[in-house]
């Protein structure tokens, strides 16, 4: 008999399972933790393309959540794509719940999902107050990449001073811990920046190119998430996480398409 940790993703659908649901599930499952699923909504979408995007009815979502909560020993938890205001309130009332029952916070990793690689807008405007206001307080660690972060800051973030100084004010401003991603930043190396209050903690890896990288930032969450269901520190999660997105894209899959373009997806076999 086997008692592997769990982990709980809160996400949306991608039918070309690179990125939502399906990468956390692969994620988890190549780190050792079983996954359980919430579902938000359902996007028609290849790696370059979203075709359309359906969300769930907020109760639906709950249903969901309580269910699983109520029977799985859950370790952590990450929000991806939530796709409406709706859906953020209903998932932070269902997790401030669990808190108060079970007298402890369910450890929460938000991947604040606002738009696509592919630069589709995927979550509704009017939820980026609610997650500010509702999940932020509940997080244990919250991944911006650079354009959330400006989104959510309301400014440019150019380069890496501008990153470090960004981090700084969103720890400063929501006070829980802010993982910066700077993979947008294109230089040798894709630099994150982990800031817990105390201290700013530089994380790096190569930078590789022409990697069509569709559900690193799901994948990257989900990794930091298995790493603290299965009872790891923060820092020590984070490491293992990008250590293990660097691995899926340097040995990247790839396949031809009828019309002689090219698709490619992260490798979880790596
Ligand atoms: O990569 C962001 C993302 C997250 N979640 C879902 C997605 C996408 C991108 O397309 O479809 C469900």
């Amino acid at each position: 008999m086997k008692v592997p940790p769990v982990a709980m993703t809160i996400a949306g659908s991608d039918s070309s399972a690179g990125a939502g649901i399906q990468a956390d599930l692969k994620t988890f499952q190549a780190l050792g933790v079983y996954g359980v699923t919430a579902v938000t909504c359902v996007v028609a979408e290849t790696p370059g393309h979203v075709v359309s995007l359906h969300g769930l009815e907020p109760a639906i979502v709950r249903q969901q959540i309580d269910v699983l909560v109520s029977s799985f020993p859950i370790g952590a938890a990450k929000t991806g794509l939530l796709y409406s205001a709706g859906i953020v309130s209903e998932v932070a009332s269902a997790l401030r719940e669990f808190a108060q029952k079970h007298g402890r916070e369910l450890p929460l990793v938000v991947d604040p999902v606002m738009i696509a690689t592919s630069g589709e807008r995927l979550l509704e405007q009017d939820a980026i107050s609610r997650y500010a206001h509702e999940l932020f307080p509940l997080a244990a660690l919250v991944t911006p990449n650079l354009d959330e972060a400006a989104t959510l800051l309301g400014e440019a973030i150019p380069d890496l001073a501008a990153m470090r100084a960004a981090g700084q004010r969103l720890v400063a401003k929501y006070r829980v811990p802010f993982l910066m991603k700077g993979g947008h930043l294109a230089g040798a190396d894709a630099t994150d920046v982990l800031f817990t209050g105390s201290e700013a903690v530089a994380i790096t890896a190569p930078f590789l190119r022409g990697v069509r990288t569709h559900g690193t930032g799901c994948t990257y969450s989900a990794a930091v998430t298995a790493g603290l269901a299965a009872g790891m520190s923060l820092e020590p999660a984070v490491r293992r996480a990008k250590a293990y997105v660097s691995r899926t894209i340097a040995e990247y899959l790839e396949w031809e398409t009828a019309d002689g373009g090219v698709i490619h997806a992260l490798n979880h076999s790596a």
